[in-house]
């Protein structure tokens, strides 16, 4: 598996799939998920409405994930997440490391061979920056060889996560 960093806009990247940092509702919100929504059109409203009203009636678990159109996106599929919110009294890290596992998964069964993936839960969810990139570094490493995807292309939205997606990289796996 090819792992790469590429700062910037993740619904410009040119990818299978992109994963988008959603709530557990899927009906949209700010941050990644609101470009998401925004520049992938309202047929990615439409396809998670309708996974709300059939097999997801309590909406998606944190730690789990789902995949629906990408709309208008270059991508073809988006692969929607819940990232827990960080709570320093609680261990809630595997969680984030169960949404990067299980997006691997669903990209895997979609047959994607190339995924971007966000800081996932490093925004309004508030979990520290450097931890956030070592899990999302880690728990793809740790995936390489139990998937078909060839491709992550991790997409982080400042310079200074850039750094810190580089500084993980070039640290042994
Ligand atoms: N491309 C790449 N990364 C981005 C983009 C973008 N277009 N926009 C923001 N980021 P967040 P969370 C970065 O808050 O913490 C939403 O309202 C951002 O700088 O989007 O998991 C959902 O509906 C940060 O590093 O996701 C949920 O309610 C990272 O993406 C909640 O926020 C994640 O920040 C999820 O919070």
């Amino acid at each position: 598996m090819e792992l790469v960093v590429q700062r910037g806009d993740i619904t410009t990247v040119e990818v299978d799939a992109i994963v988008n940092a959603a709530n557990s509702t899927l009906l949209g919100g700010g941050g990644v998920d609101g470009a998401i929504h925004r520049a992938g059109g309202p047929e990615i409203l439409e396809a998670t409405k309708a996974l709300r009203a059939s097999e997801l009636p309590d909406g998606l678990p944190t730690g789990d994930a789902v995949a629906t159109t990408a709309g208008r996106l270059p991508a073809r599929w988006v692969i929607h997440t819940v990232g827990p919110v960080y709570a320093k009294t609680k261990d809630r890290r595997h969680l984030l490391v169960s949404c990067y596992r299980r997006c691997l998964e669903v990209a895997d069964e979609l047959g994607a061979n190339s995924v971007a993936f966000p800081t996932i839960s490093a925004g309004v969810y508030g979990w520290p920056h450097d931890d956030a990139v070592a899990v999302a570094v880690d728990t793809v490493r740790s995936m390489a060889l139990a998937v078909a995807v060839e491709k992550v292309v991790f997409v982080p939205f400042s310079e200074t996560m850039e750094t810190l997606y580089n500084d993980q990289l070039a640290k042994e796996a």
